[in-house]
Order: structure tokens, then sequence, then C-alpha cells
């Protein structure tokens, strides 16, 4: 299971390898029949409980794309409900009942054992071996503490997360303690995922960008380093993405070297030429055609992978990715073109 030899695994840890690898994020999605299919007998959270049929949505975009990775299918505010919160998906994503209102509510939240209280994700990783069976590697992850503490806070999606950000000048001491138990969780429960099987971490830290300079740096930055660190050793290469974090480039570079991070994923905002001249080959690149090009002709969009594919020419460590989630309606044939395009082309 250890699948070291696999093509991601080896550009992760920038090893000389024959193409490009890609896989996407949100790969297992509405835009797909058989999630469809599956999602409409099945309430989205009841479906990460299920392995079996988790396992089935997470290997259909192998199947259909023939893409280079499993992402396992789950979400990232499954720990919260783990620590005490009631979480529910609704149409607009997710939603927290019981939001946290004050301090005695984040003293109320446990720290819970991986195994005891998220035991299916684990099952899910080996699930999906079962069926990959070698061919590529299973990518689990986990959500950044500042990401999920927008959920907790604010209770449902936002534009803002004002609840979160409100809190970083307003009760910082109360937010630092949210954020540590979170911290504590996520460690553990990424080290439960690779003990279960899973060859590769990502970390999504996909609010991280609307964070003031000096606030990105105590609350993104500090607490992805400390997930990071306590990830150091478990043998499995680190992808970090912080998305619409172009202006903390080199802050993000800094603490990448300094910690042995592997690999940073890149959102579409940020120019290939601006990360390769912060970041150099010190760790493999993931990224970052834009997810909405998927909605391009089919020329213009094998135009624009061959754009990226050549920008990031030479780099040892690419990985053909998107800079965030694919969007529910896209065509699939287009999310093939893509695949085909980096095949035909590396
Ligand atoms: O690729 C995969 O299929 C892996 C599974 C996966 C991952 C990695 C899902 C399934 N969610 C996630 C991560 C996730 N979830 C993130 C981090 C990545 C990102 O920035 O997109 C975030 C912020 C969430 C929270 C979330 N879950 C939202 C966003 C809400 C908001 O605030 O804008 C939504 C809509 C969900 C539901 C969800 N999670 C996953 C899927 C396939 C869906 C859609 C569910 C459905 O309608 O059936």
């Amino acid at each position: 299971m250890s699948n070291e030899n696999s093509l991601l695994i080896r550009t992760l840890r920038r090893q000389p390898t024959e193409r490009t690898p890609v896989w996407f994020m949100r790969q297992a999605g509405r835009y797909l029949p058989g999630y469809q299919r599956i999602r409409g007998g099945i309430d989205f959270l009841q479906l990460c409980k299920t392995p079996e049929l988790a396992a089935e949505v997470s290997v259909e975009p192998l199947e259909v794309l023939d893409v280079d990775a499993v992402i396992i299918f789950s979400d990232i505010l499954v720990p919260l409900e783990a620590m005490g919160l009631e979480v529910e998906f609704g149409d607009r994503g997710p939603c927290m009942s019981d939001p946290l209102r004050d301090r005695a509510a984040i003293e109320a939240l446990k720290i819970p054992d991986p195994v005891e209280s998220t035991g299916f994700v684990m099952d899910v990783i080996r699930a999906v071996h079962g069926r990959v069976n070698g061919k590529v590697p299973v990518i689990g992850f986990a959500g950044a503490p500042w990401t999920l503490s927008c959920y907790a806070l604010e209770g449902s999606p936002s534009r803002t997360f004002a609840a979160a950000q409100r809190m970083i000048y307003e009760s910082p001491a109360d937010l630092h303690l949210l954020m540590e138990k979170i911290a504590d969780t996520v460690i553990a429960y990424l080290l439960a995922q690779v003990e279960a099987g899973a060859n590769a971490l990502q970390l999504f830290d996909s609010w991280g960008g609307m964070l003031g300079h000096q606030a990105f740096e105590e609350f993104s930055l500090h607490y992805c380093r400390r997930i990071m660190e306590g990830l150091d050793g478990c043998g499995v290469p680190r992808i970090l993405f912080i998305r619409g974090a172009g202006n903390h480039l080199e802050k993000i570079a800094k603490m990448v070297n300094e910690v042995g991070v592997e690999a940073v994923g890149l959102d579409e905002m940020t120019p290939p030429e601006q990360a390769l001249t912060i970041f150099g080959d010190r760790c493999a690149l993931q990224g970052n055609l834009p997810p909405q090009a998927l909605f391009a002709s089919e020329e213009d969009l094998r135009c624009r992978v061959r754009e990226l594919l050549d920008a990031f020419r030479g780099h040892p460590g690419h990985v053909f990715n998107l800079g965030h989630g694919i969007l529910p309606p896209t065509p699939v044939a287009n999310v093939q073109a893509v695949v085909d395009e980096i095949r035909s082309y590396t």
C-alpha cells in the first residue's frame, strides 16, 4: 500500500518521472453521473459514513477520467462533528445548527480519538485501496484550523465569515483555544488516515486568503505549520493548499522550507512564474488551471492546458490540478479533454 513508485508520489518527492501526473480537487462530485445517482438516494453525511458507497464515488473519477490519484470522498467538516458540533449539509453547503457562541462552548469541545469517532473515514481509505488495487495512490485530507473555525463559528457558508474575523480582534485568546483544539484533532485525524493507508495528505485552508496580513501569519500559517510539523516523519508527502494566499507566498515558502513540506497547491490567482520564482524547486507545486476554464471550447481548453504545462516545464515536481474544486455544472467531456491533453503533450 506504500505506492512509493507511483507517478504522483514520485512527483511529490521531486523524483524524475515520464510525465506530469493529474488529479482534481472535488474530483468526485455533482458533475459526475454516478455520484448524482448515488447522492439521489442518500444524504451527504450518510454517504460519507457508508464506506462502500463513499469508496464507490471516490473511485468513479479514476474510471471515468483515468486520473493519477484517488482523493477519498469525505468533507473537511467531518472532524468538527466528532468534536461535538452538529453538522448538516444543505443545498448551499455545510450548516451547523448550534455554532460556537462563547468560550464555554469552545471548552466543551472534545479532541476526539480519530478511530473511535471517525473510523468510517479510515474504512473508506481501506475500501478505496481494495478497489484501486495499487493502481494509483490514495489521497487523504483535512481542513486547516482557520477554515474549520470559520464554519464552526459562523454556522454556515459565508462570503465574509464575520464571526471568526471579528473574534481575531475581540477575543483572540478564545480563538486560539479553538484553533489549538482543532489542530490537535486534525493531526491525530491525518495520522490515522496514514495508518489506514493514505499515500499522501492534503491540508485545505480554503479561507486563509481572506485574512489581514498579520492575522494571516498568526491564524492561518501558524496553525498550518503546526499541523505540518505534527505530521513530520509520517512517511507520506504533505500538500499544503492555502487559497487566496498570493500575497503571502514568501512567508509560505519560508515555512515550507523550514518544515520540509513536500508540496504546495496553488490557486488560479497565482501566476505560475511568480510561484516558480518564490518556491524554486525546493517543493513540488500543484496547480493551477482555473476551474472555470473547463467551460471553454475544447480547442481553447487544450491550448490552456499546454500553456500551463509549458509554464511549469523544467520544474521537477509539477502536479497538474485545478486552482480550486471542479464546479458542479462542468461537462465531463471537458475534464476528460484536460487529462487527455496532459497525456499526449507530456
Ligand atoms: O474531490 C473530492 O471529491 C474529495 C472530497 C471533498 C473535499 C476534498 C469534498 C466533498 N469536500 C472537500 C473539501 C472541502 N469541503 C473544502 C476544502 C476545499 C475547497 O475549498 O473546496 C471546503 C471549504 C468544504 C466545505 C464544503 N463542503 C462546501 C463549501 C461551502 C462554502 O463555504 O462555500 C460545500 C458545498 C461542501 C459539500 C461538498 N463536499 C464535497 C462535495 C462533493 C460536496 C458537494 C455535495 C453535494 O452537493 O452533493
